[in-house]
């Protein structure tokens, strides 16, 4: 999550997430009471099958746990100062009247978020900076001095009203660090810390369910401090109080899940990209991976997958261009909610005050992509054959039933098992859902996944995806398949077998167009969603489902344009046009200065990778084209990867020292994109010579992800 993580051995780096007290330790009620939820709840779904349900196979979760986990997908908003001030940690000093959104508007975030499919929304109360979105008795450094509305404005009642308006449930973030305030670090900040908690758990969450209360982990640092502008450090397992946090919220919201802290009852996946393992055990214990958790897990701490829309928690202009690709977003989906894990997406609200189009606009690309994926289930109705079964209470009918709490099960001796769907014609598939009955625990530990083909033989799918977990959720995705049977092998289990829902798909393959690029060698590589055909032209006519199918890359060294498309091999679906024309390939490029320089990622046809020219080293960059050409301009990308820097604004260009062009790139730094500079005539030369005059962010290097000859 960040570098300020605790760091000791077998704590959750930067989540805080600290070895929790086990056992029946004197936790309080943190620790007693889910596992007392968790037995009451077993002794209800025992009792309620006939004959005798399988032993728990422990842990389990509370029922709370099960229906957080069954969210499946929820937002969380990052808005405040840091958005107003182009930043993604607040020093804690910066001017509360710098906050002024010109159109606030939380009814359209919930909408869109609704809309999407999302469950809830968690927004940050307060973050690192110590601002606050209410006005709070205990401080003033708030919405309350700050111009919008007049200091009238209160952006936590407006979020909580538009949830019970439009039916979405509420989760406060509320940062236990605070670079603002003048006695962190001391007993009055978390006094003040607790004070906050439960004024916004009693004043604001009286009428909503507060569903995930969220204590991040980034703790302790330099800041403002009320002036000091020190670095103040503490121990985040004692100095908060978490115990005495959380004793309060559950006393107003039982249910409430708490992440972060000493009493988590969620954990965090471990990373910011949106992906759980592919094993992936709610089962945990201190010092697992968290990405991975453990078979033999001691609590249920299942995880939760945090990530952004855009490159940034909030909202940054330069990012417009980087919110995340439907695919990325899709694989997101099946990385996060297909691996046992819930997604909580971010959504960097803008300056205005509203969710920005461009999120809107792909966070619906990404709700309808989904529900295509998952429009009919291949095994609604169809009653599978298996290997054994417990009794009429647990049969596999229930598979199959639409009913989350009937599950199939197995006799206690039978700890593997094959679950077997015949369909009534050949049918396409290329998608497995996967449950398990999860309030009696977490069981498979490896499964596998075949169909019977058009001549009888059963063959393994052909994915990707390692089949070892289940639990909550398990999304297998695989080519597809002409299926006249589908049969799931589980063959290692903690137990007898729960499986409560098997689903099957035929995913349209994601019409997005294919991405095209050339090395510095002359290679072309072509790329689309998986299990699209790629079909090409390269003679400039718009390719066709009958083009020639991309099977490897291939060379061309030469100008050229090069044309793809993604074609659906079952729907027939064929995806927009992508075109890439290439000029001469940069493979006989060779850098004149600086001396010694290659400055190979300038010229490696990959825009995520970059060179930088130390300009106090020299402020151009010159390279012999290895021949002479008509040239008619260039084209700049400067590094626009998360941190890059150094994008150049002005420029002068020279071929064989004489100068051409110059100019500047005057957006540059809000959009580092590719830039094109095309010369008022065309001039025959060598060399080229690109002097840089600024940078955009005044950065001591100036990058260049990709530079190219534009010639005649
Ligand atoms: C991290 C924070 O430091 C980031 O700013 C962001 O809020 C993320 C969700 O959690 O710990």
């Amino acid at each position: 999550m960040n570098s300020r993580g605790s760091g000791q051995p077998g704590a959750i780096r930067g989540r805080g997430l600290q070895p929790r007290k086990l056992g029946f330790a004197s936790a309080g009620s943190g620790i007693i009471r889910p596992i007392l939820l968790g037995i009451v709840a077993l002794a209800a779904v025992s009792c309620g099958k006939k004959g005798e349900a399988p032993e728990p196979v422990y842990p389990v979760p509370t029922p709370a746990q099960v229906n957080w986990q069954k969210m499946e997908t929820y937002a969380f908003v990052h808005f405040g100062l840091n958005t107003f001030n182009d930043l993604e940690w607040g020093y804690g000093d910066t001017p509360a009247e710098t906050f002024d959104p010109t159109d606030l508007d939380a009814e359209q975030w919930v909408r869109i978020i609704k809309a999407a499919g999302f469950k809830g929304i968690i927004l940050t109360a307060k973050h690192h900076d110590g601002f606050n979105l209410w006005p709070s008795k205990y401080t003033e450094y708030s919405v309350k001095n700050s111009p919008w509305r007049g200091g009238k404005g209160d952006m936590v009642r407006d979020l909580v009203n538009a949830c019970r308006k439009y039916g979405l449930k509420f989760g406060l973030y509320l940062s236990p660090w605070d670079r603002n305030h003048a006695d962190y670090g001391k007993p009055e900040y978390t006094e003040y810390f607790q004070n906050q908690i439960q004024e916004l758990i009693t004043e604001y969450c009286d009428s909503i369910e507060l569903f995930e209360y969220w204590f991040d982990g980034a703790n302790g640092g330099d800041g403002y401090y009320g002036g000091a502008r020190e670095k103040r450090s503490i121990d985040p397992n004692s100095y908060y109080q978490y115990e005495r946090a959380v004793e309060f919220i559950h006393s107003k919201f039982p249910d409430a899940m708490i992440f972060g802290g000493t009493e988590p009852t969620i954990r965090w996946v471990g990373n910011e990209e949106g992906w759980a393992g592919q094993t992936d055990w709610a089962p945990f214990k201190p010092g697992d991976n968290p990405h991975y958790g453990s078979p033999d897990g001691t609590e249920w701490l299942p995880a939760e997958c945090d990530v952004s829309i855009r490159p940034g928690w909030f909202y940054h202009p330069r990012e417009d261009h980087q919110v995340r690709s439907l695919s990325h977003l899709v694989n997101i989906y099946y990385q996060s909610v297909g691996r046992n894990a819930t997604l909580l997406m971010n959504f960097p609200v803008a300056l205005s005050g509203k969710i920005h189009p461009l999120d809107s606009a792909r966070i619906m690309e990404w709700r309808r992509t989904l529900d295509e994926q998952f429009e009919t289930n291949l095994l609604a109705g169809i009653k599978p054959t298996v290997n054994n079964e417990r009794g009429s209470g647990f049969k596999a009918a229930y598979i199959t039933d639409g009913d989350w709490d009937s599950y199939w099960a197995t006799e206690d001796t039978v700890k593997t098992g094959t679950v077997e769907f015949r369909f009534d014609t050949v049918t396409p598939v290329n998608r497995l859902l996967l449950q398990e009955y999860i309030p009696l625990g977490q069981r498979v530990a490896k499964f596998g996944v075949e169909y019977l083909d058009t001549l009888g033989k059963w063959q393994p799918v052909d994915t990707e995806d390692t089949m070892t977990t289940v639990g909550y959720k398990r999304i297998i995705r695989f080519g597809t398949a002409a299926a006249k049977a589908l049969r799931v092998n589980f063959s290692e289990s903690r137990g007898p077998l729960c499986i409560n829902n098997i689903e099957a798909y035929l995913a349209p393959v994601l019409m997005v167009e294919p991405s095209i690029r050339r090395n510095a060698e002359g290679t072309v590589f072509i790329s689309a969603a998986p299990g699209a055909e790629i079909r090409y032209t390269t003679d400039g006519t718009a390719p066709t489902a009958k083009s020639p199918l991309f099977r490897e890359p291939f060379g061309m060294a030469r100008k050229g344009t090069v044309k793809a498309v993604a074609v659906d091999p079952t729907l027939g679906k064929v995806s927009p046009v992508a075109s890439h024309t290439f000029d001469i390939p940069t493979a006989a490029f060779k850098v004149v200065t600086p001396a010694g320089e290659k400055a190979a990622a300038a010229f490696d046809g990959n825009p995520s990778t970059a060179w930088y020219l130390l300009l106090s080293k020299s402020r151009e960059l010159v390279f012999d084209l290895g021949g002479t050409y008509t040239v008619t301009g260039l084209t700049y990308t400067p590094d626009a990867n998360r941190w890059g820097m150094g994008p150049v604004s002005k420029y002068r260009i020279f071929v064989d020292g004489r100068e051409v062009a110059y100019g500047e790139f005057s957006n540059i730094k809000a959009n580092p994109i590719e830039q094109v500079v095309t010369f008022a005539e065309p001039v025959r030369g060598s060399r080229i010579g690109f002097v840089v005059d600024a940078t955009a962010d005044g950065a001591a290097s100036a990058s260049f992800a990709e530079l190219n000859v534009l010639t005649q």
